[in-house]
Formats: C-alpha cells, sequence, structure tokens
C-alpha cells in the first residue's frame, strides 16, 4: 500500500523517550534536558523529523522511509519549537507541529 501525504493518515509518529508517545500530529511535549525523538516507519514516501527555534534548525534525521527508525537527540531549554518534515512541500501541506520544553 503506498501512502501519500498528505493525506487523511498522517506519517508514522515521533515519539519522546523513554515513556511517552504522540503522533506526528500537531503537539509534542517535554521536560528541559535532552530529549530524544524516535522517528520510525514512516509512509512509504520518505520522511524526516526536524526541530527548529525560531528559524535556526537545531536537528534533523536523515529522510527514511516505511520501515526505518532514526533517533534524533537534542538538549533543549524551556521554549516552543517547531517540528517538521525538511522534504519540500511537506511543511506546507501540514508536516509541521508544535513542540513545547518545558522547565
Ligand atoms: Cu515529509
Amino acid at each position: 500500500m503506498t501512502r501519500r501525504w498528505p493525506s487523511s493518515k498522517r506519517p508514522e509518529p515521533p515519539t519522546r523517550s523513554p515513556t511517552s508517545e504522540a503522533s506526528y500530529a500537531t503537539r509534542l511535549s517535554a521536560g528541559a534536558g535532552r530529549v530524544t525523538f524516535v522517528f520510525t516507519k514512516p509512509a512509504a514516501l520518505g520522511h524526516n523529523f526536524a526541530v527548529r527555534c525560531g528559524k535556526r534548525r537545531l536537528g534533523i534525521t536523515p529522510t527514511i522511509s516505511r520501515g526505518a527508525t532514526r533517533r534524533l537527540t537534542l538538549r533543549l531549554t524551556a521554549a516552543r519549537y517547531t517540528f517538521y518534515c525538511v522534504v519540500p512541500g511537506h511543511e506546507a501541506s501540514g508536516m509541521k507541529g508544535m513542540l513545547v520544553i518545558a522547565r
């Protein structure tokens, strides 16, 4: 089955470890410090997972497709960030969300 973005079914979720999961939907949250995102099982179409603060990109996974998993660990201070897919057109299609880091 080929799943294309955008579609009613969003790509599989990035999650923050160790215990929480959230979809590549609209919002993720975590406490300040080291945060590891586990980006796994995207659709057949390649996607990646990046985090930025304002216009500054803080980190990005490689672009992966179905079945793969990549981790991204960042040290984040309390603020609001944006997570998104850097593949051209994907963020504009809505493949992004807010990341809230609390103290
Ligand atoms: Cu994408």
